[in-house]
């Protein structure tokens, strides 16, 4: 493949990647081949005054400008979680920073006023406590005495503290995957559910969402919409009020016949009590169960990323009611806090899939904790 071919293909990649996911691994990569083609390019300056050519330095100056466009997409990326994680930056992260950095001596002082910080950005009581003993331990063990080394070892320690694996969703190709997805209401599942049922059109994949929240009518000419938005089929009761067991059960049979790759159901957000949470989950499972087998299924919790220590709760009590794969926070965009995405992960032990960054179909991200704490850290 010629050189200008090579470095098309490398831009094409990018911009498509860009348009269809925002994987981190798979910028990784690309950034490995702009470097290939950077490294080419700058033998090739260096031959530049010997080619006497015109049209060389013309295919060059383009080459260029290839490059300079890649770059920018890429710059474009980073800068915008960057930008959309503004708030948490500049209210959490700027606190903690403001607390730690220029202190003359490390004292007890200093561990009093970030405790308090933490509790306030709503990263709850006993995940504080056990980030503020992990760094006293590893301040003393590591004999640190500047404040700059201590700001990187905490750093260090909250992004440990989020899982860091399965945060993918499986998605199994050659067969219907079933996604439920659950929280109170208000919390952005419809929402969330129209940007997922998006990204997965646009990777070509048959998409049938489940409108299994059929107490509102509101709640329904709000999925369609996202369903028309996206290009999902979209399954509903005929009547208001209908039986949301019954509209899965039509989901899943209508994405059999039609052999659909991916199956969303979004549910009510009704929250009485424990015992009718479990009830009602209950009854979705076992329709799941018996239509596609024994095979895994996600059941992801949406939670508001601006509810605070609201969300634990909510996680706690649903991750009693049922069995959760993975949380999706969303709202991140407006809140000053964003402790929630620490503690929820460190107290139950399941993975952020998503965040939600806006309210636009492009406001969804795939979790990576490395690239979030990056965003708001730094
Ligand atoms: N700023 C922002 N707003 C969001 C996000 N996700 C959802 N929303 C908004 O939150 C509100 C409730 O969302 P909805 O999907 O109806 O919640 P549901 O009741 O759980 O289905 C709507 O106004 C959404 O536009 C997000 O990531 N960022
Ligand atoms: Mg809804």
């Amino acid at each position: 493949m010629s050189f200008f071919k090579k470095i098309f293909g490398v831009k094409k990649n990018v911009e498509e990647n860009y348009q269809a996911s925002n994987d981190i691994k798979k910028i990784e990569i690309e950034e490995q081949a702009i470097e290939l083609v950077e490294s080419t390019l700058n033998e090739e300056t260096s031959n530049e005054e010997t080619s006497k050519n015109s049209k060389e330095i013309i295919e060059f100056e383009e080459k260029k400008e290839v490059i300079t466009e890649i770059k920018n997409t890429k710059k474009g990326f980073f800068s915008s979680l960057k930008d959309k994680l503004f708030n948490s930056r500049e209210g959490l992260f700027k606190s903690i920073k403001a607390t730690i950095l220029g202190r003359a001596i490390i004292d007890n002082r200093m561990y009093e006023e970030l405790e308090e910080v933490l509790i306030q950005s709503d990263i709850g009581m006993e995940t504080t406590i056990k980030i503020i003993e992990t760094l006293e331990k590893e301040i003393d063990k590591r004999k640190i005495k500047n404040s700059d080394e201590v700001y990187l070892v905490l750093k260090e320690i909250m992004e440990s503290l989020i899982l860091s694996e399965n945060n993918e969703l499986k998605i199994f190709p050659d067969r219907m995957n079933v996604i439920l997805v659950v929280g109170v209401n208000g919390v952005g599942k419809t929402t969330t559910i129209g940007k997922l049922a998006s990204k997965y059109t646009n990777e070509g994949k048959k998409v049938i969402i489940g409108a299994a929240d059929t107490f509102r009518a509101a709640a329904v000419e709000q999925i369609e919409e996202w369903a028309k938005r996206s290009g999902a089929t979209l399954v509903k009761s005929e009547k208001d009020g209908g039986d949301p067991g019954a509209v899965v059960f039509d989901t899943l049979k209508r994405a059999e016949e039609e052999r659909a790759d991916i199956v969303i159901i979004d549910t009510a957000g009704r929250l009485h009590n424990k015992i009718n949470l479990m009830a009602e989950l209950e009854k979705i499972n076992t329709i799941i169960k018996k239509k596609i087998g024994d095979v895994e299924y996600e059941t992801l919790l949406v939670i508001d990323g601006t509810t605070g220590q609201n969300g634990l709760i909510q996680a706690k009590l649903f991750n009693e009611a049922t069995k959760l794969t993975g949380f999706i926070i969303t709202k991140l965009d407006g809140t000053a806090k964003g402790g929630i995405v620490f503690s929820v992960s460190e107290t139950l032990k399941k993975p952020i899939k998503y965040i939600g960054v806006g309210e636009k179909i492009e406001d969804l991200r795939e979790f990576n904790s490395k690239e979030y704490v990056e965003a708001i850290f730094n």
